[in-house]
């Protein structure tokens, strides 16, 4: 059985004969808290391609440091008047989501859906309705994380920013992001808040995250290459206009509670989204967010 629910989680493993790639999504946040996998034609072990923070707490009661945390509807400090009690981040990586069913279950992979719908203690921060359904597919050498937000009112529009904040592990200072040269993006690290709200013009062919870097690019391109000597994650996407490139170094990295000491150095978070202005979604539609990460 390519798949096994706990208590607390949903372990996936890929039918191959001999040790398949392997993902273990927590039900809290539906946080992806592992991903190990080969690359094609890679005969070495399994290995794991997301960063945890080991001072990452699993017990629900504060979101996971590391993995792919879901973030909605709001991205950073709330500014809509619907976000106004929310946390950073939204509410949707600090709730417990339910395990809805397989999708997929043969040789080419295994794949599941998570759901969250409003609950009592969402409703005490947040009043519109949604539906968020999360698949997550693994297959030989890739694992897909594809957001559903549904509008279930007859009548009112659903404001939302979405966007999956992926940890890949990686040798932070080693890699070379790209193709972002010419995308306008801004810089949340400017001192100023007008500094932090003027778009810049991305010149550099590769970007690093050599020093302190928290970068909102609009305009994402359907393909990201993240690649360091010797290795490298493929990131294919759909449907999100933005993509965030954050590593704190040691600079605010070492101010993180949970954040393992020197974490910094082995993680690049590029982060998938929709945060730049709100999604407003009609009554009664959808929108899907497709991240699809490849081992390289
Ligand atoms: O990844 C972009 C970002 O918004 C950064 O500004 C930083 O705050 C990071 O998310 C982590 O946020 P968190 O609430 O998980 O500590």
């Amino acid at each position: 059985m390519p798949y096994r629910k706990a208590n607390d989680r949903v372990l996936l493993e890929h039918p191959k004969a001999r040790e398949g790639s392997t993902a273990e999504i927590l039900f809290f946040g539906a946080t992806v808290i592992s991903w190990r996998a080969r690359a094609k034609g890679d005969p070495d072990d399994l290995k794991e391609r997301l960063f945890v923070s080991s001072k990452a707490v699993l017990d629900g009661s504060k979101a996971v440091r590391g993995g792919i945390p879901v973030v909605f509807p709001c991205f950073g400090a709330p500014e809509h008047p619907d976000h106004s009690r929310l946390p950073q981040h939204g509410f949707a990586r600090n709730q417990v989501w339910a395990f809805d069913s397989v999708v997929t279950d043969n040789d080419d992979g295994v794949s599941v859906r998570l759901t969250l719908q409003p609950n009592s203690t969402v409703a005490k921060l947040y009043t519109k309705d949604f539906q968020l359904d999360y698949v997550v597919t693994l297959a030989e050498h890739e694992l897909s994380t594809d957001i559903h937000v549904s509008n279930p009112s007859a009548s009112e529009v659903l404001d939302f920013h979405a966007l999956l904040h992926t940890y890949i592990r990686a040798p932070a200072n080693q890699v070379a992001i790209s193709p972002l040269l010419g995308k306008l993006y801004i810089d949340k690290t400017e001192r100023s808040l007008e500094a932090r709200n003027t778009l810049k013009e991305e010149k550099r062919g590769t970007v690093d995250v050599r020093t302190f870097t928290d970068s909102v690019y609009e305009d994402a391109p359907r393909r990201v290459d993240v690649s360091w000597p010797g290795g490298g994650v493929e990131l294919k996407l759909d449907g999100f206009t933005t993509l965030t490139i954050w590593n704190p170094q040691a600079e605010v990295g070492s101010k993180i509670g949970d954040m393992e000491e020197n974490g910094w150095e082995r993680f690049v978070c590029v982060e998938p989204g929709y945060v730049r202005g709100f999604k407003q979604l009609g009554p009664g539609k959808t929108w899907v967010g497709q991240q699809t990460l490849a081992v390289e």
